[in-house]
């Protein structure tokens, strides 16, 4: 099977691409990316001469055809996807993951390519704390930042493509992702790189805000069983029950960093700062048996705090532009 992933050098994406050519040895792999200040070749690294990487834009229409051309199947991981960074510009986020999604789908329908759509639960918007409820596939679509709401768009686009164009697409909306190769920019991997260089590490707000943290490596696992075995047209949501409130998790790294768990500061709260995320994945358990293999957040953050220990150069060449950036803004 040939195998475009867009976005294969950012998080999500660079972790699908090591995943599938360890479980799928006869898949041929493209990489299609911008290779953005998100985007790090250096992850595809050890798998290189096995995966074709293309620098180039997902809203680019002469890229994006003829390699869609030569595929059996589109994963579309490419975005913009940082909410603090679409408070500052939302500009390359309309381009990227609304245009850039249009463009595929254009191109999946002209050439009838089977394409899975990777989106956020953040589409929803937020939950109060003590809502008893949690995000189904049935929730009303509701976002708050121009990350979320470029996002729900791009969703909304692959609905009316199936619908109007009998695009064969599927789609899942996933909870919070932590694991190597996230851009430390991201909470969980900011605060890991801040106490690494005897940095406190930073909440926004109260930090009660709850996230539903799913390590990316059971996000993987659940887009291929969706891919494999999802009905045309349908969306599944995404989760594996990990609920935490943004102080608990920086205290569980203050603790495995071996810190005082109240050694963090306080700083400037993210406007508009959505409360809670959960997800329900009856659906995806149910109709398409999956399950997480990480079901204990403190020993998958304990190895993701061994990753960025043991990969330094990595990240290091991002850490002091991110911070001042973050330090202009009060964050
Ligand atoms: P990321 O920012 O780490 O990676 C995004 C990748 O897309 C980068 O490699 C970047 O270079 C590339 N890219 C950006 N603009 C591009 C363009 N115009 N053309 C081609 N490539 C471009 O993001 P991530 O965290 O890996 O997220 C991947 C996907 O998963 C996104 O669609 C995001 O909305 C979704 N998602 C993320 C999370 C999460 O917790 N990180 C949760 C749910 C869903
Ligand atoms: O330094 C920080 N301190 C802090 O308290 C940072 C960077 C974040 N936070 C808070 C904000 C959020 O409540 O931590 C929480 C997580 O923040 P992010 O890592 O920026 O993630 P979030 O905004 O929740 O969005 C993430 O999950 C859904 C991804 O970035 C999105 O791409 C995905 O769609």
């Amino acid at each position: 099977m040939r195998v475009l992933i867009t976005g294969g050098a950012g998080f999500i994406g660079a972790n699908f691409v090591h995943q599938t050519l360890e479980d799928r040895p006869d898949a041929e792999v493209t990489v299609l990316d911008k290779l953005t200040y998100a985007g790090n070749a250096e992850s595809l690294r050890g798998v290189s001469d096995r995966v074709k990487l293309v620098e180039g834009d997902v809203a680019d229409a002469d890229t994006v055809d003829p390699l869609v051309a030569q595929s059996d199947l589109v994963v579309h991981f490419a975005a913009e996807s940082h909410n603090d960074n679409s408070l500052n510009d939302p500009t390359p986020f309309v381009t990227t993951n609304l245009i850039g999604t249009f463009t595929l789908l254009e191109a999946v329908r002209r050439h009838g390519t089977r394409y899975h759509h990777i989106s956020t639960d953040e589409v929803y918007g937020d939950l109060e704390l003590d809502d008893p409820a949690k995000f189904t596939e049935h929730t009303p679509y509701n976002p708050s930042s121009p990350y979320s709401s470029t996002k729900a768009g791009s969703d909304l686009l692959v609905r009316a493509w199936v619908r109007s164009f009998n695009v064969a697409a599927t789609l899942s909306n996933c909870s919070n992702n932590y694991g190597p190769y996230q851009h430390i920019e991201k909470f969980i991997p900011r605060q890991i790189t801040n106490l690494i260089d005897g940095v406190k590490p930073k909440l926004y707000g109260a930090g009660q805000n709850v996230r539903d943290w799913i390590h990316v490596r059971d996000h993987n696992t659940a887009v291929w069983r969706i891919i494999d075995a999802g009905q045309i047209g349908e969306t599944y949501l995404i989760g594996a029950d990990g609920e935490m409130n943004n102080k608990e998790v920086v205290e569980l790294i203050l603790e495995l960093m071996g810190h005082d768990p109240h050694d963090y500061e306080h700083v400037a709260d993210r406007p508009g700062h959505d409360l809670r995320y959960a997800i329900d994945n009856t659906r995806l358990c149910e109709e398409l048996g999956w399950e997480p293999e990480f079901k204990d957040f403190r020993s998958g953050l304990a190895d993701t705090i061994a990753w960025y220990k043991e990969n330094e150069a990595w990240w290091r060449p991002q850490k002091a532009e991110v911070e001042a950036k973050y330090a202009a803004q009060g964050q």
